[in-house]
């Protein structure tokens, strides 16, 4: 298995629109061991592959405490929705950002498993509200671009000077 490097907030690559699996292949759940170990090691509830650069649907999510309840969603579709929360989120891709964002309470998801094989879940709360920041990824957006114009060059001023202080 390997780690694999995350892009970072604003790298343009985010802004890729992930394209469909055709075939669930042996070199498909490789990339997925290989997302899950770079979630698992961030630390991180949720990874898109967009985020390490593979511009494929598929998303991988943990959310429990003892880190042993892995969901993959290869081809994830949200089929239905229901009511509305707002959730303090963070993301891999912007480290140290955190803020507010309304989305679905509950989603129903149809996707693929790593067989290949359709699944359909019902989530909601904290799962309903990763698998969509995940499924966003997936579309090239990037939690901050739901703020005000304002609040999005805050997040990038604070980035930039972060990104010199390493230097
Ligand atoms: O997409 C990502 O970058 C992963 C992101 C998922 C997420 C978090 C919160 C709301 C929506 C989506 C993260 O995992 S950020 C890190 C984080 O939330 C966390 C890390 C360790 C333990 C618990 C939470
Ligand atoms: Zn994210």
């Amino acid at each position: 298995m390997a780690i694999l490097k995350i892009l970072q907030y604003p790298d343009e690559r985010l802004h890729t629109v992930a394209a469909p699996v055709n075939a669930v292949t042996d070199r498909t759940r490789t990339l997925i061991q290989n997302m899950a170990e770079t979630m698992y090691a961030a630390p991180g509830i949720g990874l898109a592959a967009t985020q390490v650069d593979v511009h494929e649907r598929i998303i991988v999510i943990d959310i429990s405490e003892a880190r042993d309840q892995l969901h993959v969603f290869i081809n994830p579709e949200i089929i239905s929705h229901n009511g509305d929360l707002e959730y303090e989120e963070g993301c891999l891709s912007v480290p140290g950002i955190y803020g507010k964002v309304r989305r679905a309470e509950s989603v129903t998801v149809s996707a693929l498993n790593t067989e290949g094989k359709p699944f359909t879940l019902e989530a909601s709360g904290l799962m309903a509200i990763c698998i969509q920041h995940e499924m966003d990824h997936l579309e090239g957006k990037v939690f901050v671009e739901y703020w005000s114009a304002f609040k999005q060059s805050r997040v990038l001023a604070k980035l930039k000077k972060k990104q010199r202080s390493t230097m």
